[in-house]
């Protein structure tokens, strides 16, 4: 039996109106490195949109995932804060400014932690299956769960979609999403893919020592288990690279199709990428194995660099590279992508993402696949699809309510919130989301 040929949509975050450098991140080196810079909210969502727009001219079927709301006045409240706005967000910035910087963080815009989506073509039941990442491994980040949980329903409306909650927000299952997941499969056997899915800290005794291991195997397992992977390969990521700041698989290796673009130290076991190619022939999918030496590319480079957190993407001309515009500048990145075009890469696009970049999201942390059927596609919502249309109104939007500059003391400004939310509730109009998308916009309960 075959299955229906899936195209795979990316859904970008569209970056909030908060984007600021808060060094919430431990394990990643820019984030860490950049703590307190002055950010600018609205030059990053005007770059996270110019990389929509370069996706789209390119025929890829691109889709916007919106931002939360923030602050996170849930957070303020649950930790004593009280319920008063203007003194939670006074209060919290004097006795507990990281609380303050967690609420407002806007580390929603890396939809490659959104979730663990697996396509209709994999899954026993012939849906497709999505599980929110619960991102416990950071108090910022373990605030987005619920809410994209929320969005995802709302996206993917109907029986073709399955929605799980997210796993228990616990160390032991430390779920980061499809960051940590491939996909291989070939379009032109169309049939099972093989989900791949790599995880930093499992029952083996070897696990990073610096910095943490955020997925673990037991959560990955439990991942593939719910959604019913028929072919799931599960492998652990090299300690080593996480303590180098690789902090995400997709920070040290990609897949695309038949193409695996990785580097040389990315797993831990020398059989990994063996494995993969036995698993997926086994599927009548020829593995394509880019493999980055470290002779020409340092662990540290990677992470400098961000090249394995590029995008590959299929246009007419075959395999295009969508590379961070710091790998265009660094001599050895550049060359080893330069390399990769004697075995198949067609050509290479580098996007400007430097605001995400500073704080440790490159081009595939932006958005999060979602292979569908012709059918399944139908079930989308339509307002959160990009076309040029979308692309001009979101930029119209963006230049009416988000701020040039954001500096750390800006979190305290009591006006931020309102000036948040008018941006949001516009933004529910031109997306389509409806007017009770967002908690603030629905009336209290009495
Ligand atoms: O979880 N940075 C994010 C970057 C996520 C990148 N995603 C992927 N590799 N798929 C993180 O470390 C920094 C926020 C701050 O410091 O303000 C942050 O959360």
């Amino acid at each position: 039996m075959t299955s229906t040929p899936v195209a795979e949509m990316n859904f970008d975050g569209l970056v909030g109106p908060t984007h600021n450098y808060a060094g919430l991140a431990h394990g990643n080196v820019a984030s860490q490195s950049n703590a307190g810079l002055v950010s600018s909210p609205r030059g990053a969502v005007l770059e996270g949109l110019a990389k929509m727009a370069t996706l789209h001219a390119l025929g890829v079927p691109q889709g916007i995932l919106p931002p939360h709301a923030r602050p996170h006045f849930g957070l303020l409240r649950a930790l004593g804060f009280g319920s008063d706005e203007t003194r939670a967000i006074e209060r919290a910035a004097r006795e507990a400014p990281e609380v303050l910087r967690a609420a407002y963080s806007a580390s929603m815009m890396w939809t490659a932690n959104a979730a663990t989506v697996s396509p209709s073509a994999d899954t026993a039941d012939g849906r497709v299956h999505f599980t929110p990442a619960n991102l416990q491994a950071s108090l910022h980040r373990s605030l987005e769960p619920a809410f994209t949980a929320h969005t995802l329903r709302r996206l993917f409306e109907g029986e073709r979609f399955v929605h799980h909650a997210p796993l228990p927000g616990v160390g032991a299952l430390g779920d980061e999403g499809a960051a940590n997941h491939i996909r291989l499969h070939d379009p032109a056997a169309p049939g099972p893919g093989l989900e791949v899915f790599v995880y930093g800290r499992g029952r083996g005794p070897r696990a990073p020592q610096r910095f943490p291991a955020r997925q673990t195997e037991l959560a990955s397992e439990a991942v593939a288990r719910r959604h019913g992977v028929r072919h799931a390969l599960l492998l652990q990521q090299h300690p080593d690279a996480i303590d180098a700041g690789v902090f995400h698989n997709d920070v040290i290796s990609v897949g695309h199709e038949r193409v695996l673009l990785r580097h040389e130290d990315a797993f831990l076991d020398a059989d990994g990428v063996p494995r993969i190619r036995e698993a997926a022939a086994a599927l009548g999918v020829e593995l394509v194995d880019w493999c980055v030496p470290r002779s020409a590319l340092t662990v540290d480079e990677a992470v400098a660099t961000y090249l394995f957190n590029s995008q590959i993407v299929t246009t007419d001309a075959g395999w295009v590279l969508i590379a961070p515009r710091e790998c265009e500048e660094h001599p050895r990145a550049r060359a080893a992508i330069e390399a990769l075009r004697a075995q198949g890469l067609a050509d290479v696009v580098f996007p400007d993402v430097r605001q995400s970049m500073r704080n440790g999201g490159g081009p595939a942390c932006l958005r999060l696949r979602v292979a569908l059927t012709q059918r399944e596609r139908a079930g989308v919502r339509p307002g959160c699809v990009f076309d040029d249309d979308k692309h001009v109104a979101l930029r119209a939007w963006a230049e009416a309510h988000y701020r040039e500059t954001l500096a750390p003391d800006d979190l305290r400004d009591p006006k931020l919130p309102d000036e948040v939310r008018a941006a949001l509730d516009a933004l529910t109009g031109v997306l389509g989301l409806g007017d009770d998308f967002y908690e603030f916009q629905r009336a209290p309960q009495s």
